[in-house]
């Protein structure tokens, strides 16, 4: 096939990788219907695809992964900077020399008995002056269906690169060659010794081998649009943030545009599309996982979403839950690791409906009732099951969600998943202490890494596993965003939608009702409604916040609004500890933050 173009720099670099990982042959993609249809096709007749019911579920396939490849690996996950110090203690360091020497070893020759796709791509709108135009090369076909749904592929990506004679080269292989006449797998990956997701980061390079899933192989994603670019934005003055982005419209049609920063698998994607039970006001998507945000004309911080898909959760996906999110996935959409019904439909766990029985995500006969040695229910999806869907297939997508220029982000809300402490919601007193609450948020771990048990971690900014740079340069990095926004910055809030009580029960209802929270935070904005002083922040006063319609009992109003100056102190204690590892990075800013903090709790 020849080369779509005849960018020099380019043709280079894909010669210089089909030498290094000899594949039978190069494919330039460029995003079309009839070649998503015809690698789909290729992969349902070999078996790693499984074609759904086209009545029930059209143009949509599921997919199996390894067992042993179902997640993010952070302590395989590297940022190679020149300088050791410009990685900072949040990230796994190798020196780059190092790094490519030990990755060109296992290059070489990989993609024998394969082909290598070559990707062009842009994260943001094609062409817009925010956007990155990028090349990912892969020899999964599954990847390049995902980069379809999740990303703009396109050739006139290739037209910008040859006008620009700039992109990002991003190199991907599952890292399993095969022999002449080797049956392949049907997840083909390497073990966990050989899986490298590295970052060069002084060279805007990504180089990934030997995982074939979600944010390891799909390299626009948790790589480029947040490793990368995050390293870009601190030195060209924007960020790029793991947010959701929606829109929030009262009654009276006037907007608010929110921004808020979760952990993995710790409720944007359900955020974003939230049902609102507060009667007259609704939510439309921006943006379910990453947020670029610049500095307007105006002097607001505008956001756009680089993607064009969501790669969701699917566990806890339900008609009462999240309703938008389910009907996203009605079609066009693949899905990995869920159950494949008899009828040749998807459940997973908490989908609200019965189910029969059929294929596990091992590919596994299963029925409900199947227990394991020790008496376990068997779960027929993995936890960190996900769709892959069209964000246009979105009945709630914002009509302003490819708006080049983005939207003026009013709102911040950080926030973790805490089955104690954290109250359900405080407003900082200014965006100095709102940049200390995102800077030591934490969080309980959950299925969306592989490798990450401990009880409680902390998660700046839900950002942790995905800031390209020094963890101490990047506080510092909103600080100095903040001066330049001034008075014009968004207000900060902290949200914890997870608190439990002594029986494990929910103490808020979440979802939909979060609403509630939401509408709360623009009464603020507004003026509308003063908020009570405590130690930690400002927070609602009884009453502003509507409950109307929910059956919460007075006890446990009282305990997810309540501040444990206790429980705060020993948070405080631990936030000290944690961030005594930045050393001399710790901005000054964070250091008079705790210092304040800790003469309000007295
Ligand atoms: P990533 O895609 O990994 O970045 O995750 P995410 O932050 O988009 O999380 P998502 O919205 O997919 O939610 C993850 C899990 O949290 C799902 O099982 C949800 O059902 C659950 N969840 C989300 N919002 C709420 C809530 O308000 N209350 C409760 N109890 N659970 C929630
Ligand atoms: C996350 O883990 O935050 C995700 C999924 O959004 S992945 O694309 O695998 O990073
Ligand atoms: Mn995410």
């Amino acid at each position: 096939m020849s080369a779509p173009t005849k960018n020099a720099k380019l043709l280079a670099w894909v010669a210089e990788i089909e030498k290094m990982c000899t594949p039978d042959q190069v494919v330039w993609c460029n995003g079309s219907t009839e070649e998503y249809d015809s690698l789909m096709a290729e992969m349902v007749a070999s078996g790693m695809a499984i074609k759904l019911n086209e009545q029930k579920r059209p143009n949509s396939f599921a997919f199996n992964s390894d067992p042993s490849d179902v997640a993010r690996v952070e302590n395989r996950t590297y940022i190679a900077s020149v300088k050791k110090e410009d990685a900072g203690p949040t990230n796994n360091w190798i020196d780059p020399a190092e790094l490519k020497k030990t990755m060109t070893e296992l290059y070489k020759g990989c993609m024998k008995g394969r082909t290598m796709y070559v990707i062009p791509f842009s994260m943001g709108p094609i062409g817009s002056p925010i956007s990155k135009n990028a090349i990912e090369i892969t020899d999964s076909p599954y990847v390049v269906c995902n980069m379809h749904i999740m990303t703009r592929v396109s050739t006139k990506v290739l037209e910008l690169i040859d006008a620009t004679d700039e992109f990002i080269p991003c190199l991907h292989s599952v890292g399993a060659p095969l022999e002449p006449g080797q049956k392949d797998a049907r997840w083909p990956c390497a073990p966990i010794e050989k899986k490298y997701i590295a970052h060069f980061t002084d060279e805007n390079l990504i180089w990934s081998f030997g995982s074939g899933y979600g944010g390891n192989a799909l390299l626009g994603k948790k790589c480029l649009a947040l490793r990368i670019a995050s390293n870009m934005a601190r030195h060209e003055g924007w960020m790029a943030e793991h947010m959701l982005i929606l829109r929030f419209t009262n009654p009276q049609g006037k907007k608010f545009h929110i921004a808020a920063a979760f952990p993995s698998a710790c409720g944007k994607t359900n955020l974003a599309m939230l049902q609102s039970t507060v009667p007259g006001w609704k939510v439309e998507t921006i943006g379910d996982d990453i947020a670029w945000m610049k500095p307007g004309a105006d002097g607001r911080l505008y956001a756009i979403n680089p993607e064009a898909g969501f790669f969701g959760v699917a566990p806890g996906t339900a008609e009462y839950s999240n309703p938008m999110a389910l009907a996203s996935c009605a079609k066009d959409t693949i899905f990995t690791n869920v159950v494949v019904t008899e009828d040749k439909d998807v459940w997973w766990e908490d989908m609200g409906v019965e189910c029969a029985g059929g294929t596990d995500w091992k590919n596994n006969p299963w029925t409900p009732d199947m227990k394991d040695a020790d008496g376990k229910k068997i779960k027929g999806a993995h936890p960190n099951s996900r769709f892959t869907a069209r964000a246009a297939n979105c009945p709630v997508i914002c009509e302003d969600w490819e708006n080049p220029a983005g939207v003026p982000i009013d709102i911040f809300v950080f926030g973790g998943r805490r089955t104690t402490t954290m109250p359900l919601v405080h407003e900082a007193f200014d965006f100095n202490q709102g940049v200390y609450m995102g800077a030591t948020a934490a969080s309980e771990p959950t299925a969306a890494a592989l490798d990450v048990k401990q009880s409680l971690r902390f998660d700046p900014f839900a950002m942790t596993p995905f800031i390209g740079y020094h963890a101490g340069d990047y506080m510092q990095h909103w600080f100095d965003m903040g001066e330049t926004l001034g008075n014009k910055a968004p207000r900060c809030f902290y949200v914890n939608w997870f608190r439990k009580d002594e029986n494990g029960k929910w103490l808020w209802p979440g979802f939909g009702d979060n609403s509630r929270v939401l509408k709360w935070m623009c009464d603020r904005v507004e003026g509308k409604v003063e908020a009570r002083e405590t130690p930690i922040g400002l927070m609602p006063i009884d009453g502003d916040l509507t409950l109307d319609g929910l059956n919460i009992p007075a006890e446990d109003w009282a305990e997810l609004m309540k501040v444990d100056v206790t429980l705060f102190k020993k948070t405080l204690e631990d936030a000290k500890e944690y961030l005594g590892k930045f050393g001399d990075k710790l901005p000054a800013k964070m250091t008079e933050q705790m210092a304040a903090l800790e003469a309000r709790l007295g």
